[in-house]
């Protein structure tokens, strides 16, 4: 279902068109109202006239996070502040959290956009959607509630938390379509199925997931234990929040990046380059609309490659594949990098186990060390000691042969593992 259809299947030469003049306003409006940009582009000798084609792209500056950092919390805004009418801010892990600022118009277009997500998703004003992504300065709550209404459906705000009590609002209000992080979708499933709510009869049909790396086994767990289609979206809040591109119904196929919004790049994050489509690299974004608080060429950190066959749902739009990790959340040990996102997929393979695990990095004698802790399921929990040890190997022997790195494991019982109401936090790193 097309939310803005003519948009949404610009041929490409349009799009390109559209992009330009947009890139050349954005490059002029932050050159003039900007100072840490325009500053940049000074050193750089670039001026706004200097920029003639999509491809000129490549000499404009990069922006990371940092940047948002030093200038918190308004320092990177483009219009007076008087202008802008919501905040919200990622809760950093590490130092102070980045802090958005969006205008009137940058609200409307977020709510469009969330709006064409949805649709894309298969979801229709007909729908009821669940939504349980926090609301509050984090955006995913606010994202979706503001694309549902201006879709037309109807918006259940439930927000995270008092998993108990949603497992019963599910049953109560009948809900079709449920949007929250793929982890805490599992935990709602098993929760509800403790109240003795069967998922698969409450007439879900979707379920929009998103804000955390999942993997496409993961995905497969979902969608036969909850009984519903499993659709990834992305978004940051730095470029906007949910919606800045959607997994359309065709259905794992990519996720669409809403061009006319947004220009896509994929780097190699060491040397910088541009990527070629199906290489993996660093995914980069612009904010081309943005009037609050725009970017150029926002450094993401995510690991994704670019699709640009046709997609056969007929919208335009490049595609990315789902997100494999993060460049900053690779962990090294003893030498060898490894994503957390390859750990998860060898574990959900592995009979027995169950999608919730936690990893601990550690040092011995200044040698790293990992242990991965997994729950196993209810099935084999009881089996003989010897069983489980055996199945301790087994894994062990996987990690070791397929991603080359010599992990400790430990079952642990099912449901024994901290449960998150928003992101999972999968990662302990107590190496200090
Ligand atoms: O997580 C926005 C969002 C809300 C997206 C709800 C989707 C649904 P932040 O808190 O700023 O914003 O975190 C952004 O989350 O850079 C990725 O690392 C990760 N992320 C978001 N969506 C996905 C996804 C929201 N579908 C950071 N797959 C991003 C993998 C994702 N990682």
């Amino acid at each position: 279902m097309f939310h803005d259809p003519d948009l949404e299947t610009l041929p490409r030469e349009d799009l390109k068109k559209l992009q330009l003049s947009r890139l050349k306003d954005l490059v002029l409006r932050t050159y003039h109202n900007v100072v840490f940009y325009r500053n940049k582009l000074e050193e750089l000798d670039f001026r706004p006239e200097h920029l003639r084609s999509l491809s000129d792209i490549r000499h404009l500056p990069f922006t990371e996070k940092q940047d948002l950092r030093d200038h918190f919390p308004y320092g990177l805004l483009a219009l007076p502040r008087e202008n802008v009418v919501r905040i919200h801010a990622s809760s950093g892990t590490t130092g102070k959290s980045t802090v958005v600022g969006y205008s009137r118009r940058d609200v409307r277009n977020w709510a469009g956009l969330m709006a064409r997500s949805l649709a894309a998703a298969g979801v229709s004003s007909r729908d009821i959607v669940h939504n349980a992504y926090g609301y509050g300065l984090f955006t995913g709550g606010l994202g979706v509630h503001y694309g549902v209404e201006e879709l037309g459906a109807t918006i259940l705000p439930i927000s995270g938390g008092g998993t108990k009590r949603q497992a019963m609002l599910l049953k109560d209000f009948g809900p079709t379509v449920l949007t929250c992080t793929p982890s805490y979708a599992l935990h709602l499933y098993e929760v509800a199925r403790e109240a003795g709510i069967e998922f698969r009869d409450l007439g879900l049909h979707t379920g929009i997931f998103g804000a955390e790396p999942w993997t496409d086994e993961m995905r497969l767990e979902i969608e036969a234990k909850l009984g519903l289609k499993a659709l990834n979206i992305y978004g940051l809040s730095e470029v906007m929040g949910p919606g800045v591109g959607q997994e359309c119904e065709a259905g794992h196929q990519g996720i669409h990046i809403w061009e006319d919004h947004f220009l896509v790049e994929i780097i190699d994050p060491r040397t910088r380059e541009n990527l070629p489509p199906g290489q993996t690299g660093e995914l980069v974004l612009t904010t081309l609309t943005k009037e609050a608080q725009p970017l150029i060429r926002y450094r993401t950190r995510d690991l994704a490659s670019l699709i640009d066959t046709p997609c056969c749902c007929g919208r335009t739009h490049t595609r990315i594949s789902r997100i494999l990790g993060r460049s900053d959340d690779m962990l090294i040990i003893r030498g060898v990098n490894v994503f957390p996102s390859q750990i998860e997929g060898l574990l959900i393979e592995t009979e027995g186990l169950t999608p919730h695990y936690q990893l601990i990095l550690g040092r011995e004698k200044s040698m790293d060390t990992l242990e991965i802790r997994v729950e196993v399921d209810e099935s084999i929990f009881s089996d003989e000691i010897k069983h489980l040890q055996r199945l301790e190997q087994k894994i062990k022997n996987n990690i070791k042969e397929f991603l080359g790195v010599t992990a400790g494991i430990k079952l642990v019982e099912p449901r024994s593992l901290d449960r998150s109401e928003g992101k999972a936090q999968r990662i302990l790193d107590l190496r200090g």
